[in-house]
């Protein structure tokens, strides 16, 4: 942040020949902004905050037909990620890791910036828990189902639009309005242990009709197999690269260079 307010001022010193050459053709390194959109009819389902990495293609954090791990059950039953977070950054050191807050109700819009190498984290992971429920999530099965960016580092993929037989039920608590996130008579900390498996379930979300949510919306699904819920966009911009930042420091010191020459030629004169 620090070398970035000083390089935009050093920018604005020099003028306009050095902005056009901080911005290099083949750039690796991109400010990616993500949109995220609750697609979900009025009164249907929320998410919590979306977790994400931009990634190498090796952190998998459950598999369909299996029981949920710790990093999911983290996002599926309580929405914070607080075993996904770390999990995935112990898997792949070099990811971008962040999350998209706070919580996106139905018609909402919300968008944040990442700083990503494409050149070694093409792929896009993501996990956000679906409320009110008691352990249901959205998110990639297969680490390397999302590619961002080609071969090249080049974005090849502009949106991930997800319907409702996309959501997962991590099959690790069980249904109980009571004991559910996002409900005004839940108590999220509570759990009955259900001991299945994770697997495609959007039916059971009806079970939370007329019931009043956290924000006060009376609750009613809504939802068909084919309705959309959620869709995550993404924009690119070219980040300056350090060679960029030499490029600049020797152009400053030549305008320093040429100020030194001009003075010395009108003290001549003079
Ligand atoms: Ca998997
Ligand atoms: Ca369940």
């Amino acid at each position: 942040m620090m070398k970035q307010t000083t390089t935009s001022a050093l920018v604005l010193a020099l003028g306009a020949t050095l902005t056009v050459a901080s911005v290099p053709a083949a750039a690796a390194n991109f400010n990616v902004t993500v949109k995220v959109e609750n697609l979900a009819p009025i009164n249907s389902i929320s998410f919590a905050p979306l977790r994400l990495g931009f990634n190498n293609g090796t952190f998998d954090a459950f598999n369909i037909g299996q029981a949920a791990t710790a990093p999911i059950i983290s996002v599926a039953e309580g929405g914070s990620g607080s075993a996904w977070l770390p999990a995935f950054a112990a898997a792949d050191p070099t990811a971008t890791i962040g999350s998209i807050t706070p919580a996106l109700l139905p018609g909402q819009t919300l968008s944040s910036t990442f700083q990503v190498d494409s050149s070694i984290n093409r792929y896009f992971t993501f996990a956000s828990m679906v409320v009110p429920s008691n352990d249901f999530f959205i998110g990639n099965d297969s680490p390397t189902e999302y590619q961002l960016f080609d071969n090249a580092g080049n974005l090849q993929l502009s949106s991930i639009s997800l319907k409702a037989n996309q959501i997962w039920d991590a099959g690790s608590e069980v249904f109980d309005p009571v004991a559910a996130a996002f409900l005004a008579i839940g108590t999220n900390s509570l759990r009955t242990p259900q001991n299945s498996v994770v697997g495609f379930n959007f039916a059971e979300l009806s079970g939370f009709n007329g019931l009043t949510t956290a924000p006060g919306y009376v609750f009613n699904s809504g939802l068909t197999a084919n309705s959309d819920i959620y869709r995550i966009s993404f924009e690119v911009a070219a980040v300056p690269e350090p060679e960029t930042y030499a490029m600049m420091m020797a152009g400053l010191g030549l305008v320093g260079w040429t100020a030194r020459r001009n003075r010395k030629t009108t003290l001549a004169k003079n």
